[in-house]
């Protein structure tokens, strides 16, 4: 029987793609049976034992010694595992674990930073998010210093550093949720349509008119934001009404930042006043154009002529991530378990234990998962 291994490339799950590798030789003989191409095109079928199609795919041949073939085939995982069936029937075995690219859960893997900031890159919201995984993948990034501080220990002020770090990385993955918040008519539904792109909401000089929690997405030089928009805070309001408040109240106590409107005319809400959470509100001042010449203290913006609306997007961030955001170049955590494990080094460094223990405790634990 001749050494022939069979392996999917990708990881789990539905995609756009998977791959297939087969390697050995006597690989070319199983392409040969399983594969019709079409002249000198790389694309062709893959045919079951009947001569049905299981799915159309580009074949690449892998240039080297070895005889190494790789399917692209479309993204499902039934057509995936279809595929590589097909061309064990054909004599291919299953790859040994240690060849594959992903590891399965659960599996030991040699540096699983990496894997969790490969794994994650599929459900990177923005390019920046990509840069980030990919830097952080590499030895320049939180991958390399974990190999660093297995080999050669665990450094206090590196620790620190990363743990002052890991809220901007996590967040680079994880969406903040953002709460525009005020009175009816401040401009919050207009405001969440221009920050989101869409025309999602209904805008109106009626007060009362959005009473539902209403959530957009945007992404905000790179890191996701999750908005909420919902019912002005007023007490003189019906019974749904009174229920939208009470919803956009909760909203609030657990946002991340809450954005306060004050439009033209109304009173800004004392700290910690009308529901505002103390140290996560950012008041601004709303509808700025219908009173262009008033006096006002701190940010103006106009949803109609997008006056201030680029300082009011730094400024969200600033207020959720702080000044120190710009991560290219540095080692940085992105999963909460990356942050879990940071704390528990830096306890063990206080307790006199040694943390070099807990780091490969973590490298054979289960993917995202420290405990
Ligand atoms: N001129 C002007 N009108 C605005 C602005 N933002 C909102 N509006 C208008 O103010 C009214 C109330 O806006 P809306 O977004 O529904 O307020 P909400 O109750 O806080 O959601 C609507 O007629 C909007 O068209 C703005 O920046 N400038
Ligand atoms: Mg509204």
């Amino acid at each position: 029987m001749p050494d022939i291994t069979v392996e999917a490339l990708t990881g789990p799950g539905r995609a756009a793609l998977h791959a297939v590798l087969l390697c050995g030789k006597g690989s070319a003989s199983i392409i040969d049976q399983a594969f019709c191409g079409r002249g000198l095109s790389p694309h062709g079928t893959i045919i079951d034992a009947d001569g049905d199609v299981i799915d159309d795919a580009i074949l690449i041949e892998w240039p080297g010694e070895a005889e190494r073939f790789v399917l692209t085939l479309h993204g499902s995982p039934f057509i995936r595992d279809r595929v590589i069936e097909r061309l064990m029937q054909l004599g291919a075995a299953a790859a040994p674990s240690t060849a594959r690219l992903w590891p399965a859960r659960g599996q030991k893997c040699c540096n699983k930073v990496r894997e969790e900031a490969l794994l994650a890159l599929p459900t990177a919201l923005s390019h920046q998010a990509c840069a980030f995984l990919l830097e952080q993948a590499s030895e320049g990034g939180f991958s390399g210093w974990l190999q660093h501080s297995l080999e050669h220990g665990v450094v206090r002020q590196e620790l620190d550093e990363l743990l002052q770090l890991s809220a901007v990385g996590i967040g680079m993955l994880d969406a903040a949720r953002v709460v525009l918040a005020g009175e009816p008519n401040a401009g919050k539904s207009t405001l969440f349509n221009v920050l989101t792109g869409h025309q999602r909401v209904i805008t109106s000089q009626q007060p009362g008119t959005t009473r539902d929690l209403i959530e957009g997405e945007m992404c905000l030089l790179g890191f996701p934001i999750q908005l909420v928009d919902g019912a002005g805070l007023r007490s003189a309001a019906g019974e749904v009404e009174q229920e939208g408040v009470r919803r956009m109240e909760a909203a609030m106590g657990t946002a991340d930042l809450v954005v306060y409107l004050v439009p033209p005319g109304a009173v800004e809400p004392v700290a910690g006043m009308k529901g505002t959470p103390p140290g996560r509100t950012l008041v601004i001042h709303s509808r700025r154009d219908e009173d262009p010449g008033g006096e006002i203290v701190g940010l103006g913006i106009s949803s109609v002529t997008a006056e201030g609306l680029p300082q009011l997007r730094e400024r969200i961030l600033q207020e959720i991530y702080g000044d120190d955001r710009n991560l290219t170049g540095r080692a940085c955590p992105f999963l909460p378990a990356h942050r879990d494990l940071l704390m528990e080094l830096r306890s063990a460094l206080d307790a006199d234990e040694d943390p070099v223990d807990i780091l490969r405790h973590y490298r054979v634990s289960e993917m995202g998962a420290h405990r």
